[in-house]
């Protein structure tokens, strides 16, 4: 009994710690950019901001969607063209926010089984360096290309 009541402390002390290093992080504003019935790739929006004074990044994200995979992407001037580079971390400094937008960093939805219609919510939970995570509803709604570069609907991700 007494190692039953143990236990319990224990996995409660683990909840409360984990909540707590969530709350670093805060996600506003997230979205997902509508594309068409086809679209081989959705990307996800949402500014990141870090109250903490440590750095953290963004190592993973997951999805409710039915995706092939997720990956997380910044759009840059390479060679004087606008491409999207695959990065292994979305960082967000101490004290200092991320904005996730078109033209820049971004959450990439790779081959969704199907396409959400504007108004549908997607969760997508962020998963952080120190282990933690934060899961967030996302709606799908239209949103301006930023340049032509920022071409993800027709860019090839294999
Ligand atoms: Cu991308």
């Amino acid at each position: 009994m007494k190692q039953f009541i143990n236990q319990i402390l224990f996995t409660l002390f683990l909840l409360t710690s984990f909540s707590a290093q969530a709350g670093e992080l805060m996600v506003s504003d997230p979205w997902v950019r509508a594309g068409p019935p086809n679209a081989p790739a959705l990307a996800a929006f949402m500014k990141l901001d870090n109250h903490s004074a440590t750095a953290l990044s963004v190592v993973e994200v997951r999805t409710s969607l039915a995706v092939d995979r997720v990956e997380l992407h910044r759009t840059q001037m390479k060679d004087g063209v606008m491409k999207m580079i695959p990065q292994e971390a979305i960082p967000v400094g101490a004290h200092s926010s991320t904005l996730l937008k078109p033209g820049s960093w971004h959450i990439m939805l790779i081959k969704p089984a199907e396409v959400p219609n504007p108004g549908d919510m997607v969760k997508l939970t962020l998963v952080l360096d120190n282990g933690s995570e934060k899961t967030v509803s996302a709606m799908v709604r239209k949103g301006m290309k930023m340049m032509s570069g920022d071409h993800d609907h027709n860019m090839k991700h294999d």
